[in-house]
């Protein structure tokens, strides 16, 4: 079954809140992401204009997660185009596989966390426009 912009989410970490004023804690564990992490990687000193992603992965899943700072994330599922802004370190947007995906608008300081369901295969990249179009349409 083709993903669509519907089977993204937006997922809420568990915050523990110090009761004595030492800050915030997250934490991911057992069922908190619907699939199993086996990497990890982490966007960072990304200047304002640059756009990183850029492409669509065929069977990686991944959660990203605005650990500082903020970012917007363009999300395409060959039909329909969103925006999600990230800037909370307590949600994480998964992105299930076969949805195309741009990050811009870096703030100054940004850190962006990946947690991904596969080790890295270039294979699993469709990097031109064009052929993702193909690959939804198939
Ligand atoms: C994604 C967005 C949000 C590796 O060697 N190992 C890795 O685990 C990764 C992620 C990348 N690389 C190499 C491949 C390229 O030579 O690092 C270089 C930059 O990778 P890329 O151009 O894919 O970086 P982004 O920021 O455009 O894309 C990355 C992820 O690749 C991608 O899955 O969704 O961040």
């Amino acid at each position: 079954m083709k993903k669509t912009l519907n089977d993204i989410q937006e997922i809420k970490i568990p915050k523990i809140s110090d009761p004595d004023g030492r800050g915030n804690l997250s934490v991911i564990e057992k069922e908190v992401l619907p699939y199993k992490i086996e990497r990890v990687y982490y966007l960072y000193d990304v200047p304002s204009d640059a756009t990183r992603g850029g492409h669509a992965h065929i069977n990686l899943q991944q959660s990203l997660i605005a650990l500082s700072g903020s970012f917007d994330v363009v999300l395409d599922d060959g039909n329909e185009r969103k925006i999600i802004s990230l800037n909370k370190p307590d949600k994480a947007l998964f992105i299930p596989q076969g949805i195309w995906r741009e990050l811009e608008n870096f703030s100054s300081g940004a850190v962006c966390l990946a947690l991904v369901s596969e080790i890295y295969k270039e294979e699993d990249y469709i990097r031109d426009y064009k052929d993702f179009l193909t690959f939804k349409s198939r």
